[in-house]
């Protein structure tokens, strides 16, 4: 095989962004995936330039401009972005390929600008598309191993990657490990919902605990586990076992129903500092929050006690919930997450808007089938800019006024004030002052506040959101433009349009694109299988 020049490039921003929190926390977004594709590129022997992009650099001075392989890890918010660097790349020469959760969940679309789009990939579907590498236009190939891969480089393979990318983040670095992959539970408008849990080799993790004890002094590790500690004895028993307690400082997401009071004390005594559980809805999904049958207020009195507990033991404790879910009608559930703020006040909350993302979960095709999921540009999907599914049970200005009114609620002065004092330490206390201050508190009051006003003021902008038009209001055309700056010469025509119903039109074999299912036993390359 002819030794390739390859770059592989991480988006972890949409666009330009030059806020505070984006300085400070951008490089600590970075994913697994690229780095370990990175890794296994060199392992084939090729020449490598990885560059993890939290939009401040030059792309096209980082990247040599004679690649032949360009990768590209997008989540659908900077699928813009993306396509626009695919199209800049192609025009030099170089072959593109779309690897992260965009590729994951709308390959269809993807594939109209990379000559490869990778749904699971393990090292089989990398060296097939390596041995390959060769354009295909219009439409490119879809290329996915027929489950997630069986197991993952650890950090010390992943070291140069890493280190590379923690240069850019300038006060906290958080070295990214996973030790699972999949869930349990089957949330229905989850990514994971319908993969197997599958744990990762404990023997890597231990020894990558042991080499990050040799790189810092005291050495912070995020947990990308969807859902971490579900075998949970199992695997403290090995952090345990590879270093000595408190010595690694780790964040994770979980669900409330695995931070039980025992569990707890265990990640207190092994230096867990930091804790995601999604409590997402005070009406449903009460199995992941151990709530099991409570609903309303019993449930927030629950979850509420359940939070300030964990508070006790470790100093950070930031919550998730959905806003726009279908059971969700009228101002309770909005009251009862003002009354969650105030009865514990220790913890940040993120909201997040429901949003279907592609083909990503089962959800989103009773919603594709409903007919309600709008085409906001992949630019705005991100759970926070653009809610792409209408509402069952609100109008649009009810649902903003309740969504301000909460946020509002949330970042107001006493409650910033609250959590502050209710918070130890200062890592806790500062991060969520920055938060509060920074684009996710007081940015997306004025971002919402804004759109609540266009959709009062705005003609084209109501009838977006009202479904009468498909044709997209100029202030979105803008703020697209704006984000991507130079690149925005480079966006592929009518890449800023997608089928937002594509996965129904799948399911209904009324699409069919050139793909091909690799696995270990069965390499494409090979076989030159393409089979829908
Ligand atoms: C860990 C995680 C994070 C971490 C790490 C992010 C990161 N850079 O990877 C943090 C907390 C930083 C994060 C942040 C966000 N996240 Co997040 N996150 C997850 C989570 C829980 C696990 C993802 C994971 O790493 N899995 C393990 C990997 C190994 O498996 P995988 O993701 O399935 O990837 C496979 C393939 O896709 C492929 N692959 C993946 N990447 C690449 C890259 C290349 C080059 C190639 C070739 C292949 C490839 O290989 C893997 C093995 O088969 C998922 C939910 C879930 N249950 O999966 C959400 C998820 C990915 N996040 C999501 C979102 C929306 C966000 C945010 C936008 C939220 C926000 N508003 O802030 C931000 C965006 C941050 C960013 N970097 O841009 C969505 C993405 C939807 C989408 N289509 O964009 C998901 C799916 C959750 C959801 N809502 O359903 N997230
Ligand atoms: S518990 Fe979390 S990771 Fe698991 S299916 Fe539900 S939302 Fe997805």
């Amino acid at each position: 095989m002819r030794k390739l020049r390859i770059a592989i490039i991480e988006l972890v921003t949409k666009g330009t962004t030059r806020t505070l929190y984006s300085s400070v926390m951008h490089a600590n977004l970075a994913g697994i995936m690229p780095q370990i594709v990175a890794v296994w590129c060199e392992e084939e022997g090729h020449d490598v330039t990885f560059v993890c992009c939290t939009h401040r650099e030059n792309l096209t001075a980082e990247i040599p401009t004679d690649v032949d392989l360009v990768f590209i890890s997008s989540f659908t918010q900077a699928a813009q972005l993306a396509y626009a660097l695919s199209n800049l790349f192609r025009s030099r020469g170089a072959v593109t390929a779309l690897g992260g959760p965009h590729a994951r969940c709308y390959p269809q679309d993807a594939q109209q600008y990379f000559d490869y789009v990778l749904g699971f990939t393990d090292k089989a579907v990398i060296c097939d598309l390596l041995l390959d590498c060769s354009p295909h236009r219009p439409v490119g190939l879809y290329l996915t191993a027929d489950r997630q891969p069986a197991t993952l480089p650890g950090v010390r393979r992943r070291w140069k990657f890493i280190a590379q990318t923690l240069r850019k983040a300038p006060l906290l670095k958080i070295v990214p490990m996973i030790g699972s992959l999949g869930c349990p539970y089957n949330c229905n408008f989850c990514i994971d919902s319908e993969v197997p849990y599958q744990p990762l080799g404990l023997d890597i993790i231990k020894e990558d605990l042991r080499f990050l004890r040799g790189k810092f002094r005291r050495p912070g590790v995020g947990w990308h586990d969807p859902n971490f500690g579900v075998r949970f004895n199992v695997f403290m028993d090995a952090i345990e076992e590879a270093v000595p307690p408190g010595s690694v400082k780790f964040i994770a997401e979980s669900s409330l129903s695995i931070l039980s009071e025992p569990h707890l004390k265990r990640l207190k005594r092994n230096g867990f500092m930091g804790i995601l559980p999604g409590i997402e809805s005070w009406y449903d999904l009460g199995k992941k929050s151990k709530t099991g049958q409570l609903k309303g207020i019993d449930k927030v009195r629950q979850v509420s006690e359940h939070v300030n507990m964990i508070l006790r033991y470790l100093p950070y404790v930031h919550t998730n919930f959905i806003q726009g879910l279908d059971v969700d009608q009228g101002p309770e559930p909005f009251e009862l997450t003002k009354r969650f703020v105030d009865t514990t006040p220790g913890t940040f909350l993120a909201f997040s808007l429901l949003t279907a993302f592609g083909q990503a979960a089962p959800l989103n095709l009773e919603l594709q089938r409903a007919g309600r999921v709008l085409p906001f540009p992949f630019h705005f999907l991100n759970n926070h800019h653009a809610m792409n599914v209408k509402p069952k049970h609100y109008s649009w200005l009810e649902f903003y006024d309740r969504l301000i009114d909460l946020t509002k609620h949330s970042f107001s002065w006493p409650a910033i004030f609250n959590r502050f004092k209710a918070n130890r330490g200062m890592i806790s206390r500062s991060m969520n002052l920055l938060r509060a201050v920074s684009s996710e508190g007081f940015g997306r009051i004025k971002y919402h506040t804004e759109m609540r006003r266009r959709l009062e003021t705005d003609r084209q902008v109501r009838r977006y959101f009202d479904q009468e038009t498909t044709e997209l209001p100029q202030f979105f055309v803008d703020q697209v433009r704006k984000d991507l700056g130079p690149l925005w010469e480079w966006l592929p025509q009518g890449a800023l349009y997608h089928d937002q119903n594509a996965y129904l039109a799948l399911e209904e074999g009324h699409l069919s694109t050139p793909a091909a299912i690799v696995s270990d036993s069965d390499s494409w390359a090979a076989a030159r299988v393409a089979a829908p």
